[in-house]
């Protein structure tokens, strides 16, 4: 199998360097999202699910109180501190390393007071004036994904003449904009942002030209995990997407790719699966690292 001919940045400033890609497990606080909507809404629930993820193995947990489905709408932003605090504050104090989903400066703040350590911003700094400047003061690791707008249209807006060049440059613009506004680059992830204003095209398309991305020279957080290009690619003769709890298997495949192709990490629901999935991709890369690994 063809490895990769250069090795890509995984040091992100402020976070362990991992000598594989990293899994951070899905922990989202919400009565609707689209791939296990409703399932950790109470905070007692989303806890347990946290402590179940790190002991599958996920190196980080991302804690989000607002849906990003397509069209969904704003939550308030008392709902979204009220879902996600308790939740951050009991998983922090167990010690694991939590990111915050969310696009609000004032979330984000009172999120990492609660001990959380990555900023994940979806709007990579669009959708709030404020979360830039919060981040730089915060110096935390951050999370810029690639986004159009809000969720409500965001369908309306993928539309790309080279969506693979487009992407780049737009997350290349927000990088210069993050940096100006005073964020260390090499705190910096970045994101192709998979389903947001991107049609299942568009999502193949960035996956098999990560090379492109990488050349941006910050670390790459690739989020495939249940999304529709999967649904859509496992679609049974009938034409109807499979449904979400059942795309782990697609996105365990993806997740060994894009590991193999060098992603910082993986976001992802089913954090045991895809531990082992880049595990197996350190070792194509990698013929010692088994033996580094040690039968952890
Ligand atoms: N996808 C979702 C939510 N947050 N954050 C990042 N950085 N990247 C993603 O691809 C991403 C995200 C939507 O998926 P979910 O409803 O399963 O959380």
């Amino acid at each position: 199998m063809a490895v990769l001919a250069t090795r890509p940045n995984r040091r992100v400033t402020g976070l362990p360097e991992l000598d594989r890609c990293a899994v951070m497990g899905v922990v989202n606080v919400t009565p609707d999202s689209f791939s296990d909507g409703g399932r950790y809404f109470e905070p007692q629930a989303a806890i347990e699910h946290g402590i179940e993820l790190l002991a599958a193995g996920a190196d980080y947990l991302d804690v989000g109180g607002e849906s990003t489905r397509p069209g969904a709408l704003r939550v308030p932003v008392e709902e979204e501190l009220r879902r996600i605090i308790p939740v951050i504050k009991a998983l922090a104090q167990d010690g694991a390393i939590i990111s915050v989903d969310t696009m609000r400066a004032q979330v984000a703040r009172e999120a990492v007071e609660a001990g959380a350590r990555i900023v994940n911003d979806v709007s990579g700094g669009q959708a709030d004036p404020e979360m830039i400047p919060f981040v730089a003061s915060a110096r935390v690791p951050y999370i810029l994904m690639h986004w159009r707008g809000h969720s409500a249209d965001m369908n309306s807006r993928a539309v790309y003449g080279d969506v693979v060049a487009e992407v780049r440059r737009e997350l290349a613009e927000h990088v210069e904009r993050a940096v100006g506004g005073g964020i260390a680059p090499d705190r910096i992830v970045l994101d192709p942002g998979l389903g947001f204003a991107k049609t299942a095209v568009h999502d193949w398309a960035l996956v098999g030209h990560l090379d492109a991305l990488h050349s941006l020279g910050r670390p790459l957080l690739i989020g495939p995990s249940r999304k529709r290009f999967l649904g859509r690619l496992l679609a049974g003769p009938d034409g109807e997407p499979r449904p979400a709890p059942d795309r782990d298997v697609a996105t365990i495949a993806l997740a060994t790719l894009v590991a193999a192709h060098g992603a910082w990490a993986v976001r992802v629901h089913a954090a045991a699966e895809a531990i082992d999935a880049v595990r197996v991709a350190a070792a194509v890369g990698d013929p010692h690292y088994a033996n580094r690994a040690g039968g952890h």
